[in-house]
């Protein structure tokens, strides 16, 4: 099995990307920045090949202690992978948060592929220029541009990642390790929600912790925890007469009910707890840390 990390700043699309190539649709995808908080890994087959794609978090910042776990995260799968697409948003510039991954990928002398997401934005002659940039800012070992929504120049990608895969052992993985548990799926998916319904920074500030579930033979009903740092968001998820919290549960139990391929039911209970992220018995509850792989 050859070990693959899909990396890159927020919103450049890993998460589309990871969905689309692996015709999963487990990874949270939203118009939002920071949408992904957790190393999520999901298998594929190429021909006599089997990679396994990790999906990172695109948050680069390391203010608290939440975000310390997913920087190390970060950090433990690129030590894990034999590889590394580098996603990038064909419309971006190379600002400072680029920089960051450089200085990162580049300490971890793996081979890169970047992956110039999103073409469908812009003029094929665009794209060259593009290319070149890119080119003349870091030693590739291939360049692809693709649309993931789309699912634009997939082989072309898939072919160039063969081409490095060759000179890469075949690693033991331990796959039950890295099956994307139900409770994180559960988790992933009403964030995701949470983020398409609320604005500002309410999505930022809310942490799902996975209290328990209860199964029968028509239903699972899981039971979770949201926390939020102040009162007034708690309002803003409930909203008027409890509609937009309804909204959030009826949207990701549909969702879920389809991958999991059983009926989902979610039970939310909204507490208070200001600046939650800093702590640590909190952060811990949320089961974000990778212990190891
Ligand atoms: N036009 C266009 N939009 C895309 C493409 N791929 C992704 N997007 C959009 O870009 C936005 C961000 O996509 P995500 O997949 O959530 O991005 P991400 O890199 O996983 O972001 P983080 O999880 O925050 O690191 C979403 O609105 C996607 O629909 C693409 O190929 N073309
Ligand atoms: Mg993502």
């Amino acid at each position: 099995m050859k070990k693959i990390a899909l990396v890159g700043r927020t919103n450049v699309g890993k998460s589309t990307l990871l969905n689309n190539i692996t015709k999963r649709n487990i990874s949270a995808v939203t118009r939002k920045v920071n949408t992904t908080r957790r190393v999520i890994a999901e298998k594929i087959e190429i021909n006599n090949d089997e990679w396994i794609l990790f999906d990172t978090p695109g948050l680069l910042n390391k203010k608290n202690i939440m975000e310390k776990i997913i920087w190390a995260n970060l950090k433990k799968t690129i030590d894990f992978v034999q590889l590394i697409w580098w996603v990038v948003d064909i419309e971006d510039f190379i600002g400072p948060e680029v920089k960051i991954l450089k200085e990162l990928l580049t300490e971890s002398k793996l081979k890169i592929i970047l992956v110039l997401n999103k073409i469908d934005r812009i003029k094929e002659i665009e794209i060259f220029k593009k290319l070149e940039e890119w080119n003349s800012f870091f030693s590739f070992a291939a360049l692809v541009p693709i649309s993931a929504k789309n699912k634009t120049n997939f082989k072309n990608l898939i072919r160039a990642t063969e081409e490095e895969c060759k000179n890469l052992k075949n690693e033991k993985v331990n796959l039950q390790k890295l099956q994307i548990f139900e409770e994180i799926l559960v988790q992933e998916i009403i964030r995701e929600q949470i983020l398409n319904f609320t604005t500002n920074e309410v999505p930022y500030e809310t942490g799902l912790v996975w209290i328990k579930f209860k199964k029968t033979k028509e239903r699972k009903l899981v039971f979770l925890d949201l926390y939020v740092n102040r009162a007034s968001q708690k309002q803003i998820i409930i909203g008027k007469n409890g509609d937009k919290i309804r909204e959030i549960c009826k949207n990701a139990e549909s969702k879920l009910s389809k991958i999991l391929k059983e009926k989902i039911v979610i039970s939310l209970e909204v507490k208070v707890e200001k600046n939650w992220y800093k702590k640590k018995e909190i952060v811990r509850k949320l089961r974000l840390e990778i212990e190891s792989f």
